[in-house]
């Protein structure tokens, strides 16, 4: 994709170039990694929202039941607090789709008349469709979408008027980061936030055995291996991806798709298994030098994590980064928690 010129609010770095260094730094390293942003191209995000609609996928469904039952106490609580007391603006992280956000974004019009809503997406294609969603179903919602990379990216928060954000992080995305990464990502939120500004993160709930022992490792990788092989897809997609955009070889049913529960690092797996030895190239491009990747039978290529939290594991999470919790909600069977809490 040739390009001379940028417009002020164009990454500087393409997204080509990130495919193409991300792909040959990750299958560089020993054991072979890729991270899990290069999922969401188009038909990367279609097939997680078909994921968010499983039988096996409890998350989505559930963090949506907890907004429904409790979307009214959560937008006040964001309004309560130091600063000014102008209206709440609405960014989120990742929002992708943002098809869980309408019932908040419904309610902050209840409460406040109209709200600005500002999602971040690396994904083009779903911050299209979630405009699109948002304008059609909510009235009194003007969305302002970027698309961005929020790890690296400052946030579309201009303050021209007298605003209080509530930073919505939700989904449980925050579960692709290791403890550490994790601390750097909300400690850089919280960098563009002023004190009165709130978060509202949404964490997967890791099998306690005691409030919810009905969560177990078995429903864990269900939701991470379904019946139907959506999963599956979604992940040998990623290598579609490289094919397309790098010009790499990847001999789809040379791998399979693989999840397990990692206890010790309270984390569900995903990795692609190599079924051959076989060699593969990422010919020389914009993005990079030739490269030639060797795999041996059984070696897998770690995709993503998804760590799963207990509460006390969200509460220090947000204290290191200079949040304070104020409030959490939890679904009847603890599988899914939303906590609030405020920018100190
Ligand atoms: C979008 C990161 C929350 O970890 O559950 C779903 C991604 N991967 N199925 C998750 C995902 C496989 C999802 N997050």
């Amino acid at each position: 994709m040739p390009s001379t010129t940028f417009a002020l609010d164009e990454p500087v770095i393409s997204t080509l170039d990130a495919v193409g260094y991300e792909a040959r730094l990750g299958l560089s390293n020993n054991p072979k990694t890729l991270t899990p942003w290069l999922f969401y191209d188009e038909l990367g995000s279609h097939l997680f929202e078909q994921i968010t609609e499983l039988p096996e996928y409890y998350l989505t469904r559930t963090e949506r039941s907890i907004f429904t039952a409790h979307a009214d106490e959560i937008l006040r609580e964001a309004a309560l607090g130091q600063g000014p007391r102008g209206k709440l603006t609405l960014i989120e992280l990742g929002a992708g789709t943002a098809t869980k956000t309408g019932i908040l974004l419904a309610e902050a019009v209840r409460q406040q008349g109209s709200v600005v809503y500002q999602p971040v997406d690396v994904s083009e294609t779903a911050l299209a469709e979630a405009s699109e969603n948002i304008l059609a179903n909510i009235p009194g919602v003007a969305v302002r979408s970027q698309v961005a990379d929020y790890t690296r990216e400052a946030l579309p928060l201009n303050r021209l008027v007298e605003t209080r954000t509530l930073a919505l992080y939700i989904g449980s995305s925050i579960g692709n980061f290791t403890p550490e990464d994790a601390k750097d990502v909300l400690r850089n939120l919280r960098a563009q936030l002023l004190p009165g500004d709130t978060l509202l993160l949404g964490t997967d709930l890791a099998p306690s055995g005691g409030s919810n022992a009905n969560k177990t490792a078995a429903m864990l990788l269900a939701a991470y291996d379904d019946a139907a092989g959506v999963t599956a897809a979604f992940n040998l997609n990623v290598l579609t991806r490289l094919n397309r955009d790098l010009g790499a070889d990847f001999v789809l049913r040379n791998f399979r798709h693989r999840a397990c529960w990692n206890p010790t690092q309270s984390r569900i797996e995903m990795h692609l298994e190599s079924l051959a030895d076989q060699r593969v190239h990422i010919p020389a491009n914009a993005s990079g030098p030739a490269f030639t990747v060797d795999f041996a039978q059984g070696e897998s290529i770690h995709t993503e994590n998804s760590y799963k939290f207990t509460a006390p594991a969200v509460e220090d999470l947000l204290d290191s980064a200079g949040f304070k919790r104020t409030n959490s909600w939890q679904d009847p069977q603890h599988l899914f928690a939303v906590t609030l809490a405020a920018a100190v």
